[in-house]
């Protein structure tokens, strides 16, 4: 098989680069290890920055994300029993959109199915040959059988778990990690959101959310021990523990029901450097991982893609490689910055086991200096609304 980008991995950053390039007439082939079934059974991501919207629309996968999602123009927080909300209108011109990763990326094996686009699931023993040379390869084995890809360029994004990044020499590389000493408890149920707007709260409980996909499906999540399984969890624990965790107000109104997914994640910040090895480009969680706080995963993912699409474009319309050699410098200067507020919002709203009754203190008049202050309240819209490209 030859194509002219070899994309590695089928989630939302390989699709959504897969179905641009596609569109602008670039030969790609998306490979992807598991089953579509089973990346459709991941529930991750609901809060989508508009310039990922744009880009759907772009690759024409945003007609259902138009018809079922919603507008969002702030968010709540609170601090025990006290709570206010921070609206982003006030400071950014720039709403946010409630729609599901699951069914985004549904739309995006939708469409590229719809176009004619190579998709090859069951994708296994994968290995990347001659980065460094103008005809990189791929061979791998497709449902057992063995396939070799000749092509100009691959795109990793193959995850945080993936192989890809680790073709960049240890020598070249260079790691940062942060590991935070918690999860997050996560449940999805059909009962009505206990409020319009996100809620994130701090509590002496420590840290919990609440979220939604649509009327009728609420997404909730309590902080947890690093190391608790789901199956110390009952359904009634967690709304129990959940409602400790919120001011009375919403506590006491909050619907609960049977969950219909219950799974914990591990919070971790995370940033591979350079994302680019030769003819090896990394985007997403391949490259970056932050904590879901402030709900920047997917939304820097699609950064990458803006960026890696533009400079893939760039290179076979007018023959020049100048955006495709700063991919990394450019990707890794927004990416940084999402770190760095996503690091922000954890450190302000959980509760760390390791926290003095001063890191306390200081915490509190974080959260009151926000709610105070049109400066930081500013900020926090600027961020959460997503930096520009
Ligand atoms: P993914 O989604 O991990 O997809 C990578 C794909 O690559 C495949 N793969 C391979 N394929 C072929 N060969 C190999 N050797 C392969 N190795 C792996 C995998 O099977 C998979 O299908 O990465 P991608 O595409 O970069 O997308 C990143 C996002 O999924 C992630 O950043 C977000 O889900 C993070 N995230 C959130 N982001 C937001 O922007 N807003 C949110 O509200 C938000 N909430 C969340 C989140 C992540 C969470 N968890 C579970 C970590 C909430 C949670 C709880
Ligand atoms: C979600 O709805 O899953 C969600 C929302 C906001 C976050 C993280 C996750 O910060």
């Amino acid at each position: 098989m030859r194509v002219q980008v070899a994309i590695v991995g089928g989630g939302p950053s390989g699709l959504l680069l897969g179905q641009l390039l596609h569109n602008a007439g670039i030969k790609t082939v998306v490979l992807e290890r598991k089953t579509r079934e089973y990346v459709l059974t991941r529930i991750r991501a609901g809060v989508l920055e508009r310039g990922l919207v744009d880009m759907l629309e772009e690759a024409g996968a945003a007609d259902r994300l138009h018809a079922e999602s919603f507008r969002h123009t702030g968010i709540m927080l609170s601090s025990n029993n006290t709570y206010f909300e921070v609206t982003f209108d006030k400071y950014v011109d720039q709403p946010m959109t409630i729609y599901g990763q699951t069914e985004l990326t549904r739309d995006l094996y939708d469409a590229r199915e719809r176009a004619g686009g190579a998709t090859l699931f069951n994708v296994d023993k994968l290995t990347l040959n001659d980065l460094n040379t103008r005809s990189p390869s791929i061979d791998c084995k497709v449902s057992g059988e063995p396939l070799h890809i000749d092509c100009d360029y691959i795109a990793g994004c193959d995850g945080f778990h993936g192989v890809c990044r680790q073709y960049i020499p240890v020598e070249k590389r260079k790691e940062y990690l942060k590991d935070y000493p918690f999860g997050w408890l996560g449940i999805l149920s059909e009962t009505a959101p206990v409020h319009h707007e996100l809620i994130y709260s701090n509590s002496d409980r420590g840290f919990a959310l609440c979220s939604m996909r649509n009327q009728n499906l609420s997404r909730y999540y309590v902080q947890c021990d690093i190391n608790d399984s789901v199956d110390n969890w009952t359904d009634n624990a967690f709304w129990n523990e959940l409602k400790r965790r919120l001011p009375e107000r919403f506590a006491s109104t909050i619907e609960t029901g049977t969950s219909i997914e219950k799974s914990i994640a591990p919070l971790r910040s995370f940033v591979c450097e350079p994302m680019q090895w030769g003819n090896l480009y990394l985007c997403g969680d391949a490259a970056h991982i932050v904590p879901p706080t402030g709900a920047k995963g997917l939304n820097t993912a699609a950064s990458d893609v803006r960026y890696l699409y533009a400079a893939l474009t760039q290179r076979y319309t007018d023959n020049d490689e100048c955006k495709l050699q700063n991919y990394s410098q450019t990707a890794l200067e927004r990416v940084w910055k999402v770190e760095r507020f996503s690091w922000w919002m954890t450190s302000m709203l959980h509760r760390f086991p390791d926290q003095s009754e001063f890191d306390i203190k200081i915490q509190q008049a974080e959260i009151a200096f926000l709610q105070q202050s049109e400066a930081a309240q500013a900020s926090l819209a600027i961020n959460y609304v997503g930096l520009p490209y």
